[in-house]
């Protein structure tokens, strides 16, 4: 894709967006809720769908003219549909949070009260930080991971469940190393009569190929975002039981957004099309065996992991024992001047601050769409392990720079035509 036009129309947009372009292909993209989409799912995107407004669902719309808007979002939905294997999904929402203020406002009446984990934990701002709109309207209670092994307490969370009597339990992290046991989250939101959330934004590639565990048909709603682990065009989606079809529909539109973007519901569906095909699985499995590389490696440079390991696509180092005087955000910054990009993070139990965490997130999504595997991964380690080690030594840097510039080029994004690579 050019930006000719762009560039004709306003060159400044396009100096940024061909900054960008190179700076997704010159650099290892490791922020874990990140991926590259097909050149299928660009074009999708920047399509004419931008243009139309489109309230209501196919076949009941608002406004006249929506029958390629129909057949573009009942794509969508059917795939879905047989992707995780949900009685009804929405497709609509613009966002993973968007997602889940449509299952709040289904089900919820201000003042409910929501059992989540705390976002320090690995749980995420909408689901109930008080910075959030979740926080604020609602009544919110948090718990925790075992501080001895990292794992969910589910023990913990049983127990305040029965203290606090929420309405909604919410599983599903966005910085959990290990598979969620939803059905251990099911039977403690059903003992009080709860319903159950369960957030998958992080895993929904993961959960579409097979590689975790299904919370569809466990808990009463799903949601997700469509642009991580599952690679398609940007935003989110509900899935839940038919029972409950139209109080979703109706709190994502009119209850909480207005018209659809419709251009990202089109990358949506080319995105699950290409979820669909079996080299998808295949590469679902390559991200869990890369995150497993990547964390094995870290430890044996002495790094130790939350939870010990992981089971899914990312990884996150707790930075406390092995470097005291390098807080996340040191690492963070260190490693993007090389070329790595990750994030800080907190920890379980973290003793510094959200702003200044101890911790780093790593993961392999974006990493394994351009084609990397386990010996790539482990390079990527030994880079990272030298770089926090000695994140003020130039010479140090210099080297991993030159490192990381020969892993992208041995890994491109963009073939000489400037398609994106194939994803196989
Ligand atoms: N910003 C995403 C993440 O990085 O986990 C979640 O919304």
């Amino acid at each position: 894709m050019s930006y000719d036009r762009v560039r004709e129309a306003d060159p400044a947009v396009a100096d940024a967006l061909e900054g960008e372009r190179e700076r997704q292909e010159n650099t290892l993209a490791m922020i874990a809720s990140e991926n590259h989409v097909s050149e299928a799912v660009l074009e999708a995107q920047s399509s004419e769908l931008t243009n139309k407004y489109a309230e209501g669902y196919p076949g009941e719309r608002y406004y006249a003219g929506c029958e390629n808007a129909d057949t573009v979002e009942e794509l969508a939905i059917e795939r879905a549909k047989e992707l995780w294997g949900a009685e009804h999904v929405n497709v609509q929402p613009h966002s993973g949070t968007q997602a889940n203020m449509g299952v709040y406002l289904a089900v919820l009446e201000p003042g409910d009260r929501i059992l989540s984990l705390d976002l320090t934990h690995g749980g995420h701002l909408s689901h109930g930080h008080p910075a959030n709109f979740a926080g604020q309207i609602y009544d919110v209670e948090q718990y925790e991971v075992d501080p001895d092994t990292g794992y969910v307490d589910y023990e913990g969370l049983r127990e305040m469940a029965e203290a606090f009597d929420p309405d909604i339990v919410v599983s599903g992290y966005s910085a959990y190393p290990r598979e969620v046991d939803f059905e251990r989250v099911q039977a403690a939101a059903e003992a009080v009569d709860a319903y159950h959330l369960a957030d998958i934004a992080h895993i929904t590639g993961l959960v579409a190929a097979g590689v975790h565990e299904s919370p569809v048909g466990v808990a009463d709603f799903v949601t997700g975002s469509t642009h991580k682990t599952i690679r398609a065009g940007r935003g989110g989606i509900i899935m839940c039981d038919a029972e409950y079809a139209d109080d979703v529909d109706s709190a994502v539109f009119p209850g909480s957004q207005g018209g659809p973007l419709m251009h990202n519901v089109a990358g949506k569906a080319v995105g699950f099309e290409e979820a669909l095909q079996p080299e998808f699985d295949r590469y679902a499995q390559q991200v869990v065996d890369n995150a497993r590389a990547l964390g094995e490696r870290l430890q044996e440079h002495g790094f130790a992991l939350v939870s010990g390991g992981t089971d899914t696509h990312l990884v996150l180092v707790d930075l406390r024992d092995s470097h005291p005087d390098t807080p996340g955000g040191v690492a963070e910054e260190a490693l993007e001047a090389v070329g790595i990009v990750l994030n800080k993070n907190t920890v379980p139990g973290e003793t510094r601050s959200a702003f200044n965490p101890s911790g780093i997130r790593a993961g392999t999504p974006a990493l394994t769409t351009r084609g990397f595997d386990e010996d790539a991964c482990r390079r990527v380690a030994d880079v990272i392990a030298r770089v926090v080690d000695s994140p003020d030594d130039e010479s140090v840097k210099a080297e991993a720079a030159a490192e990381v510039e020969e892993l992208c080029s041995e890994f491109p994004l963009y073939d000489r035509e400037g398609a994106i690579t194939d994803f196989e």
